[in-house]
C-alpha cells in the first residue's frame, strides 16, 4: 500500500494540535483527578501484564494514536504479514517468524508451499537431534557425553539463542554448558576454546547466509583447532550447522545430515524460533523450547485478535511513538528487574534499532518525522547505580520501561521483595517527582537552616512527570518470556507501520562491512594503501607499524 507522508495525514495532525493541549500536563495531576487510571490504562495478554497508565497521555491520546495506527494501515499490514504476503519489499520477501511458532495445523500455504509442514518437520529433527545429546546417547569421537555447546554466530544468529539461553538457565540441562561466540576479535574464540575439550565439545556453526564474515572466520579457526586435536572423521560428531544455505556448508565440510535449515522468509533479528534455537532447544529441552513457542503464538493470536486501543503491542508502539514524536524523547531504556533478562536490552537493540532505524519509507521518500529511539538499558537494581541519576535529573526526558516478574525463582522471597520494590518506586519517583516545596518542607524537618535549604533544594529537587511503563508476567518461564519477546516484536512492526519503513530489511549495515574488506587487504599487505582521508590513512599506518 504507497503510503502519504505521515506528517499530512489527518490523524497526525490531529494528534499534533491534541500535543499542544497536552504539552503542561502533569503525570501527577493526571493520577490525582483520575482514580480509575490504573485500571483504565492496563491490559494483560498471554501472561503478561502491561501498566501503562505512567505515560504523559489521556484516552483522547490513545483514542488519535488508534486513529493514526488505522489511518497507516496497520491492521492490513498485520495480516499481510500473517498470511506469507511479501512485506519486505527491498528484499522481496514474506515475513513469517510467526509461522515459526504456529500449530501444525491449520496449515499455512505460501506460494503452493506447505510452510507449516516445513516449520514442523525441521522442529521435530531438531527434537530428536536434542534429545540425544542431552539423554548422552549422541557420543563426541572418544565416546563420551556432549558436555559444552559453543555456538558460533552474529547479530540475530548470536543475540536471541545467547539472551534465551541466559533467561531460561534454570530449565537448562545441568551437564550442557553453553558458550556463544560472535566477535571476529580473537579474544571471544579464544576465551571460549580454553574452557572447552574437544572430545566433548559441539560446535554449532549458525548462519543464515552462511557468508558472514566474523562467523566464517570463527567457525574455520575453530575447525582447525579441532583438528589439530582430533581426526577428520571425528568432525561429524563434532560440528553442526544451522544455515539457508547447503551448499556453503557442504564446502565448510559439514555433513548436510547434520544441517539444520531455514528459510529465507525468517529475518536474523527474528530467528530465535527457527533452527537458530537449536541451542536453545539443546539447554533447555524440547517441552520448554516448544512453551517458549506457544507463549510467542498466544501474543501473535492477540496481536492478530485484539481491538488496536487494546492490543497491548499496539499500545507500546503508538505510546513509544508519542513519546518520540510529540514529547521529543531521544531514547528508551529498558529496564528488567530480572537478573535472567540481562541480555534482554541488547536483544531489543538490534530488534528494534536494525528495524526502524531508518530515515526513508518504503517508496524511498524520507521519513517526515522522527524515527527509532536509540534503546538501550540493564537491569535493576545495577542502573539505579549507575545511570538512573540522569533519568531522573538530566536535560533529556527518558521514557522506561520496567519489567519483572512477580514471583521469583528463587526462594528468598525477601531478596524479591526489595527487588519489587525498587521496581515500583522508581516508576512511582519517575512519575511523581518531587517538587521544590517539598523539598523544602522535608530539609525543614530534618532541622536545616533557611540557608542550607536554599542552597540544597534545587539539588534535591526531581522534575518528574517521566514517562514509562511496567511489564509483569506470574513468573519468567519459557511460555512468558516467549510472549515478552513477540510483544516487542510486534511492536516494532507496528512503528514501522507508522512510520512506513521497510522493518524487515538492514542497508545501513553495508557500507562498514565493505570498507572493512578493503582495509582488510591493506593491513594484511594483499592491497596497495587506497586513499583514505588523512584519519583513516593515519590510523592504517598505525596498525601496519605495529605489525
Ligand atoms: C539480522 C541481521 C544480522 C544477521 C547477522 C548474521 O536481522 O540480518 O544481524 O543476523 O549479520 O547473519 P548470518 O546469520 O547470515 O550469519
Amino acid at each position: 500500500m504507497r503510503q502519504i507522508a505521515l506528517s499530512t495525514t489527518a490523524s497526525y495532525q490531529a494528534l499534533e494540535t491534541h500535543a499542544l493541549e497536552a504539552e503542561d500536563w502533569l503525570l501527577r495531576d493526571l493520577f490525582a483527578i483520575d482514580p480509575a487510571r490504573f485500571p483504565a490504562f492496563t491490559v494483560d495478554a498471554a501472561g503478561l501484564f502491561l501498566d501503562y497508565s505512567k505515560n504523559r497521555l489521556d484516552a483522547r491520546t490513545l483514542e488519535l494514536l488508534a486513529d493514526l495506527a488505522r489511518e497507516r494501515g496497520v491492521e492490513d499490514q498485520r495480516d499481510a504479514m500473517f498470511a506469507g504476503e511479501r512485506i519486505n519489499l527491498s528484499e522481496h520477501r514474506a515475513v513469517l517468524h510467526t509461522a515459526l511458532r504456529a500449530p501444525r495445523e491449520p496449515a499455512l500455504m505460501v506460494d503452493g508451499q506447505d510452510v507449516s509442514a516445513d516449520v514442523h518437520g525441521v522442529l521435530e529433527r531438531m527434537r530428536v537431534f536434542t534429545d540425544a545429546v542431552r539423554a548422552g546417547i549422541w557420543l563426541g569421537h572418544s565416546g563420551k557425553p556432549i558436555t559444552d555447546i559453543v555456538n558460533i554466530g552474529i547479530g540475530g544468529s548470536d543475540l536471541g539463542p545467547k539472551m534465551v539461553c541466559l533467561a531460561l538457565r534454570q530449565y537448562a540441562h545441568p551437564r550442557l554448558k553453553l558458550h556463544f561466540v560472535s566477535n571476529v576479535d580473537g579474544h571471544d574464540l579464544d576465551a571460549a576454546l580454553g574452557k572447552v575439550h574437544p572430545e566433548t565439545t559441539l560446535f554449532i556453526i549458525a548462519s543464515k547466509t552462511f557468508t558472514t564474515t566474523e562467523t566464517m572466520m570463527n567457525a574455520q579457526s575453530a575447525r582447525a583447532w579441532f583438528l589439530e586435536r582430533a581426526g577428520a572423521d571425528a568432525l561429524a560428531k563434532h560440528f553442526v550447522a544451522v544455515s539457508t544455505n547447503t551448499e556453503a556448508i557442504k564446502t565448510f565440510g559439514i555433513d548436510p545430515a547434520n544441517m539444520f535449515p531455514f528459510w529465507d522468509w525468517v529475518g536474523g533479528r527474528y530467528s530465535v524460533w527457527s533452527a537458530i534455537g537449536l541451542s536453545v532447544m539443546l539447554a533447555v529441552g524440547h517441552g520448554y523450547f516448544s512453551d517458549l513457542l506457544a507463549g510467542a503464538h498466544a501474543l501473535d493470536l492477540h496481536f492478530k485478535e485484539a481491538p488496536l486501543e487494546k492490543n497491548m503491542p499496539v499500545l507500546l508502539a503508538m505510546i513509544g511513538f508519542w513519546n518520540r514524536q510529540f514529547l521529543g524523547c531521544p531514547s528508551l531504556s529498558i529496564a528488567p528487574y530480572h537478573q535472567d533478562l540481562n541480555r534482554f536490552p541488547a536483544y531489543l537493540q538490534q530488534l528494534d534499532m536494525e528495524s526502524n532505524g531508518k530515515c526513508v519509507t518504503k517508496g524511498g521518500q524520507p521519513v517526515d518525522t522522527l524515527t527509532c529511539p536509540v534503546i538501550w538499558g540493564d537491569c535493576g537494581t545495577n542502573g539505579q547505580h549507575a545511570y538512573f541519576q540522569l533519568l531522573h535529573q538530566g536535560t533529556d526526558v527518558t521514557p522506561i520501561d520496567f519489567i519483572a516478574a512477580l514471583r521469583p525463582g528463587h526462594e528468598m522471597g525477601h531478596h524479591h521483595a526489595a527487588l519489587l520494590a525498587n521496581c515500583f518506586a522508581q516508576s512511582e519517583a519517575f512519575m511523581r517527582g518531587k517538587t521544590t516545596a517539598e523539598v523544602k518542607q522535608d530539609l525543614q524537618g530534618q532541622g536545616l537552616t533557611e540557608a542550607q535549604i536554599t542552597d540544597l533544594a534545587p539539588h534535591k529537587t526531581f522534575p518528574g512527570n517521566r514517562p514509562s511503563n511496567t511489564i509483569l508476567m506470574e513468573y519468567l518461564t519459557p511460555y512468558t518470556l516467549g510472549a515478552l519477546i513477540a510483544l516487542y516484536e510486534h511492536k516494532t512492526f507496528v512503528q514501522g507501520v507508522i512510520w512506513d519503513v521497510n522493518s524487515f530489511d538492514q542497508w545501513g549495515v553495508e557500507l562498514g562491512k565493505v570498507l572493512a574488506k578493503k582495509i582488510e587487504a591493506e593491513l594484511n599487505g594483499d592491497a596497495q594503501p587506497a586513499q583514505h582521508d588523512s584519519s583513516t590513512n593515519g590510523l592504517i599506518a598505525m596498525a601496519k607499524a605495529a605489525v
